[in-house]
């Protein structure tokens, strides 16, 4: 009842909307109408009432909640149903627990703080309260375990293409499952299964986007890498309306990517994006080390590897690093 009081207020955001008016409009007593109203004062909505004309909502807080998010979502499945937490060690590790039950497919997961926030290989994706956006989609695709990777290239093209628009900074990717700016890392992707042989049971994409990070709250062996879009513009950005933006672009390239069974649509828009194109580097996994120069990345999304001795490897994202020479990328 709550969120649909503040729809009513949303939906008349020029003016006054009178107690009675919300009353008729939802079967609910003026009484109750004033108790959601508090509630929605003390988690930061500031709402303006006046005895003869009723409430008119001023500003909304800065948070991920869905009733804010789903009022921009253009999407026929994804984020139709979401889990906000305040604090969770990871929204992969949480929707990982949903979806051995059954989930509704098009879950999103969205945590305003992550206490572990998980990167790949082990790693640890830092995650400060109320400045990121800490996502996890849920989904399951009907395609072989083995073209789930392409899914990591899709999610960076719709993040990409979300940033730009949304907050109007270019931004490039490297390759597989970061978006950067000016060579500092602003999102990572970990993008996570449970499958059979032929089948995936779930496929769990976790975004996560330094929005709002001022650099102390990176720890300081990361300044030289990683940066945040406030950083970047100079200025505090909408997190709501990026993530929302974020899932209408994914749903978009998920559904061609799913209906066409290829990624050829934006395999051009992610390689023009791609920052180590024509780049020397270094691939790094457990089992080995090699270095090469980046000549393409293929329609599959492996990565196409030239050697000092000429010949060409095929690199698939799944368990490697990718260093520059020098620097980070
Ligand atoms: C990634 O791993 O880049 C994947 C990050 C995915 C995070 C999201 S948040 C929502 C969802 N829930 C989770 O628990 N995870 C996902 P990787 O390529 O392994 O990069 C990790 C490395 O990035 C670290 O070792 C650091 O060097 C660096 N790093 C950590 N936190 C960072 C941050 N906030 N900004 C930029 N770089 C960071």
């Amino acid at each position: 009842m709550k969120d649909r009081i503040l729809q009513e207020l949303k939906n008349k955001a020029e003016g006054y909307v009178s107690g009675e008016e919300i009353s008729n409009q939802l079967q609910v007593s003026r009484t109750a109408i004033w108790k959601y109203i508090n509630q929605l004062k003390s988690e930061g909505y500031i709402i303006e009432s006046q005895t003869k004309k009723g409430y008119k909502l001023l500003e909304s807080p800065d948070s991920l909640l869905p009733v804010e998010l789903k009022s921009m979502l253009k999407t026929e499945f994804l984020g139709h149903h979401m889990e906000y937490l305040q604090q969770v060690d990871s929204t992969n590790v949480y929707a990982k627990k949903i979806a051995e039950n059954r989930f509704q497919n098009g879950t999103v997961v969205l945590a305003e703080e992550q206490a572990r926030g998980k990167g790949r290989l082990g790693r640890q994706w830092i995650s400060p309260k109320g400045k990121g956006i800490f996502m996890s989609l849920m989904l399951k695709p009907k395609i072989a375990p083995s073209e789930a990777a392409k899914i990591t290239l899709l999610t960076a093209c719709a993040v990409s293409k979300a940033i730009e628009e949304t907050c109007g900074i270019s931004v490039q990717i490297k390759w597989p499952n970061d978006i950067v700016v000016k060579g500092k890392k602003l999102c990572g992707i970990l993008t996570e299964m449970g499958a059979e042989m032929d089948e995936i049971n779930y496929l769990i994409v976790g975004i996560g986007i330094n929005v709002n990070l001022e650099q102390q709250e990176l720890p300081e062996e990361l300044w030289p890498i990683a940066t945040s879009l406030q950083i970047e513009k100079g200025e505090k950005l909408d997190r709501k309306r990026l993530a929302a933006s974020v899932l209408n672009y994914f749903e978009d390239y998920y559904k061609l990517f799913t209906e066409t069974g290829s990624i050829a649509a934006f395999i051009k828009e992610y390689k023009a994006k791609c920052v180590v194109m024509g780049k020397e580097v270094k691939i790094l996994s457990s089992t080995m080390e090699m270095q090469g120069t980046v000549t393409d990345i293929s329609e599959e999304g492996q990565l196409i590897l030239e050697l000092p001795d000429g010949s060409i490897r095929e690199i698939i994202s799944g368990e490697v690093s990718l260093r520059a020479l020098e620097g980070y990328i």
